[in-house]
């Protein structure tokens, strides 16, 4: 008795993992998912963490990122950028923003990094491996 019931959460929890995977690996990051249009036109308000502005940007394997434009205001801002499995590396490149650059991110791995805009205005955001993979920062 004991056994089948072990099994049966199994089966159970390997449904919820397969279903979770399905959902999640159709490229969408954070709250974008749910209206399911090219998640590259989506657009990215910051969460705020200890009064620093944080969005998690996935660079996605149809070489996009997952947000076009992010939305901040003047201040620190954090971005934590992630490339799922089976993906060509990315980058995440503000060039006119020092220290708004990551490394080379290959598949399954992530960095966050930390930089400030205080300027209002629209800064473009770069993959430097593939052309036309680009998005918006907006700091109003
Ligand atoms: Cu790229």
């Amino acid at each position: 008795m004991t056994s089948r019931s072990t099994r049966n959460g199994l089966v159970a929890l390997v449904a919820a993992v397969t279903l979770l995977t399905a959902l999640t690996g159709c490229g969408g990051g954070g709250d974008d998912m749910a209206h399911g249009g090219p998640s590259a036109t989506a657009t990215l308000t910051a969460t705020v963490s200890d009064g620093v502005q944080v969005f998690d940007v996935v660079g996605q394997v149809n070489q996009t990122f997952s947000a076009g434009e992010l939305v901040a205001h003047p201040g620190t801002i954090r971005v934590n950028f992630s490339v799922p499995n089976g993906s060509a590396p990315h980058n995440f490149v503000i060039d006119t923003l020092p220290g708004a650059t990551t490394r080379i991110v290959a598949a399954g791995q992530s960095q966050s990094i930390t930089f400030t805009a205080s300027k209002p205005g629209r800064y473009p955001v770069v993959c430097t491996l593939h052309k036309g993979m680009t998005a918006t920062l907006v700091i109003l």
